[in-house]
């Protein structure tokens, strides 16, 4: 049996991007992309409305709001059409969306909850995963082995877990800290996770995160902090 997948894309002003991901998106693959607008300026939703994608907007502005809000609409679809696989994706064209197929496959094939697309295992275009990208990531992995005993190469955002899997979760982070809390719950929760390579190339437009000081710096404390916090409980 096919499994039914709903891809979720959080956006903050992606006009110049989301059309080419949206298109690069597996047809047949995927029966809904959800993309999640948290109040861009720009036409973004436009676009996405045009390429065939549920918007819905959230105006508390975040990453973690918006996938929470992706989570919820995933969850409030008709019974018979509520997703067995929610594929996480960001709108900037950096990873590679026809590559979902290799995201999907532990999940299908082997039985896994959780696939992480690892940009550190695959192959990147230069400067596409900034110095403090590399250097937080690195870190980050090397303190999750430390306090949950699990080996994750990567907190990229390109991403797989069934549905049923997600919601035990209980997610919580509104912000930079999602895509850890992610891991470090699996983690504890004995998941059976896996990652998979897949490739990253240059965003198109300007980073929000990595790209500037300032959100460097908020999610480089977000994430340690979350790191932490799930460790002492
Ligand atoms: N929902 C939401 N998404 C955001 C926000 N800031 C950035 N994003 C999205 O998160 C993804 C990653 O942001 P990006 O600027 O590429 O950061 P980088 O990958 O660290 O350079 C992109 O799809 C952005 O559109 C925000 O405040 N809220
Ligand atoms: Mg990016």
């Amino acid at each position: 049996m096919t499994p039914n997948i709903l891809v979720i894309i959080p956006v903050f002003n992606e006009e110049d991007s989301i059309s080419k991901v949206l298109a690069d998106i597996p047809h047949g693959l995927v029966s809904e992309t959800v993309v999640l607008d948290n109040g861009s300026t720009d036409s973004t939703p436009d676009v996405a409305r045009r390429c065939g994608a549920t918007v819905i907007s959230e105006s508390r502005r975040g990453y973690g709001y918006a996938c929470l809000k992706g989570i919820e609409y995933a969850g409030s679809k008709p019974q018979h059409d509520i997703p067995d696989i929610v594929v996480f994706l960001d709108g900037d064209y950096s990873d590679f969306p026809d590559e979902m197929p290799v995201l999907i496959k532990p999940i299908v094939e082997d039985g896994c909850d959780m696939v992480i697309g690892s940009r550190t295992a695959g192959k990147r275009e230069k400067g596409a995963l900034l110095p403090q990208a590399l250097f937080g990531n690195a870190l980050a992995t090397f303190l999750i082995k430390m306090l949950y005993g699990v080996r994750f190469t990567d907190l990229g955002p390109f991403r797989a877990i069934k549905f049923a899997r997600l919601l035990e979760l209980g997610m919580e982070d509104k912000t930079f800290g999602w895509t850890v809390e992610m891991q470090v719950k699996a983690a504890k929760m004995g998941f059976k996770c896996a990652e998979v390579p897949v490739s990253y190339r240059k965003r198109i437009g300007t980073s929000k995160i990595t790209g500037t000081l300032g959100g460097t710096m908020k999610a480089g404390y977000k994430i340690l902090w979350t790191i932490f916090k799930y460790s002492r409980y």
